[in-house]
């Protein structure tokens, strides 16, 4: 037996102060792309209105749902009570029917930028999408302005109708592509030479290796915005602009750059990180950075956040005035997945025989089209601004297969679609590894609810950087460290929407145990922690 530890109300200091919020989320025409249609709207708007708090606030927030659907919203990358993370199912929470307003109520416990979203249907392709700004007490980060960036895709169909798309045929917006599992599947039945020459072809002539998104055709917004209408956010030469740019797309990952500006990270996910000067960073849905860029000339910068499928881009301009307009860049080349993207440096150890060029040892992953010279942001440089107080080593490691069957768009963790998949059972304050395998050709940006997990990135462990959203890339591996220090039932899932509604998810459940359920302990190499105790990662 499993009992969810009573998680005890959080004690309240007497000058914490209430901020409310009231949003009404309805369907209402909307014209974005110079068609009228009829999309999901919160407020009268796309995106929905930035929640501002302050670290230890209070909030009540009363979601009235006027669609004819349940709805939900999650608050991705809060440290909240179970029962107020807002998925439908977990933790009882039943969703928000039609015609109902649901209360939720909970205390900020952290700063940073964050967002939140539908947790039901396809709603948050639709429109309900919207950033959160948690102000610390005292901040760090100085700034002269203060941007929110919320990027996103556009389409003018429904997101459920994208999603039966898919569902009826995967390359519905793109074209067939091959998996790892199919590729050694045809390795064993007729060998490297023959496999690997047939998915060359497959690659070159059906795209195979370019197939980097699902779904095409959207167009990419900044703050709701297309690129004609051209968002634009004003400075004074010299001034430090801070841009909290946040990937509220359904399937897009984009590389950001804006020609001229360095930019200086400060912030990944919400968590503060020591500065990093880059010239652009690629980031998928769900994840946040904040950059602080100084542009010293009177004339306009363009925010340019390129689709790694190279189909487009979502515009933004730092302008001294409105109405100024600075270039757009060419689109870059797209990136071809190769064998590099497979793990096959191993395979090669095994078979000395295998033919291949330096050219297929590249990842096309890898590969923005970074201009020489220029420094993209690698998660290798992320480094936590404070000191983790939990460095603990883990004391078990979970393996997390990605996986999926092209053919008819089924998405899984360990093999398993959610429907089918058993929870993740975590004991209270336990030290754990989330080692990341990725069976297929698309990266997957994994989102795990109520807890920040730890990039094992190379850093030493007290500066190991929090993560909410961990970018696994085609046929890689990555590895996190969690300490289960939230109790309750915690989505996991890969934030593509539609991997998502196709069972790339599970349940994590962090529990005490009955004496009787506690495993024996582990006899790892386990070394005591260095400092901090059991559960503090925040
Ligand atoms: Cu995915």
């Amino acid at each position: 037996m499993v009992a969810l530890l009573v998680v005890g109300a959080i004690s309240t200091p007497s000058y914490a102060k209430t901020t409310q919020y009231n949003l009404t989320i309805e369907r209402l025409p909307v014209n974005i792309t110079g068609k009228t249609m009829e999309k999901v709207t919160v407020n009268g708007g796309i995106p929905a209105p930035t929640l501002r708090f302050t670290e230890g606030d209070d909030v009540v927030i009363h979601v009235t749902n006027k669609m004819k659907e349940d709805s939900s919203i999650h608050w991705h990358g809060l440290l909240i009570d179970p029962a107020m993370d807002g998925v439908p199912t977990f933790n009882g929470f039943p969703g928000i029917r039609p015609g109902e307003t649901f209360t939720y109520r909970f205390h900020i416990r952290q700063s940073g930028t964050y967002w939140y979203h539908a947790h039901s249907m396809a709603q948050e392709q639709d429109g309900l999408y919207g950033s959160i700004i948690a102000a610390p007490k005292k901040e760090t980060i100085k700034a002269d302005r203060d941007y929110v960036i919320v990027l996103s895709d556009f389409i003018e169909e429904d997101g459920d109708t994208v999603m039966s798309n898919l569902k009826m045929m995967s390359d519905y917006y793109a074209n067939a592509r091959l998996t790892i599992g199919d590729f050694f599947k045809d390795v064993g039945e007729r060998g490297w030479d023959k496999a690997w020459n047939d998915a060359k072809d497959w690659g070159d002539m059906r795209m195979a290796r370019t197939d980097l998104s699902d779904v095409t055709g959207y167009t990419f917004l900044t703050n709701g915005k297309s690129p004609e209408q051209n968002w634009t956010g004003i400075f004074k030469p010299g001034e430090r602009v801070r841009l909290r740019f946040i990937n509220a797309s359904a399937m897009s990952f984009f590389d950001v750059r804006i020609p001229g500006l360095k930019m200086s990270v400060v912030q990944s996910d919400g968590q503060n990180v020591e500065p990093v000067a880059v010239d652009e960073f690629r980031f998928a849905p769900a994840e946040t950075y904040d950059v602080i860029v100084t542009p010293q000339d009177s004339k306009p910068y363009t925010i340019a956040a390129e689709s790694i499928d190279r189909s487009g881009f979502a515009i933004g301009t730092l302008a001294t005035s409105e109405g100024q307009r600075g270039k757009i860049p060419a689109l870059r080349p797209r990136a071809l997945l190769t064998m590099g993207d497979m793990n096959m440096e191993m395979m090669m150890k095994d078979d000395p025989d295998m033919e291949m060029t330096p050219a297929d040892m590249i990842s096309g992953w890898a590969k923005a089209g970074t201009p020489e010279g220029d420094k993209a942001l690698s998660y290798a440089d992320l480094r936590y601004a404070g000191i983790q107080k939990d460095t603990r080593q883990p004391e078990r490691t979970i393996d997390v297969k990605l996986g999926g069957n092209m053919e008819r768009f089924i998405w899984t963790i360990n093999g398993k679609k959610f429907s089918e998949a058993e929870p993740i059972k975590l004991r209270y304050g336990e030290r754990v590894r989330l080692a990341f395998t990725n069976e297929t050709m698309m990266a997957h940006p994994m989102h795990l609810h109520g807890m920040f997990v730890q990039l094992e990135n190379g850093q030493p462990a007290e500066k190991l950087p929090n993560k909410h959203t961990v970018i696994v890339p085609p046929g890689g591996s990555y590895s996190v460290l969690l300490t289960a220090d939230e109790a309750g039932e915690w989505a996991f899932h890969c934030h593509l929407l539609y991997h998502m509604m196709a069972g790339m998810m599970t349940k994590v459940v962090v529990a005490k145990l009955d004496p009787g359920d506690v495993p024996p302990p582990a006899k790892t190499t386990t070394t005591p922690a260095t400092s901090g105790g059991h559960h503090a990662t925040h």
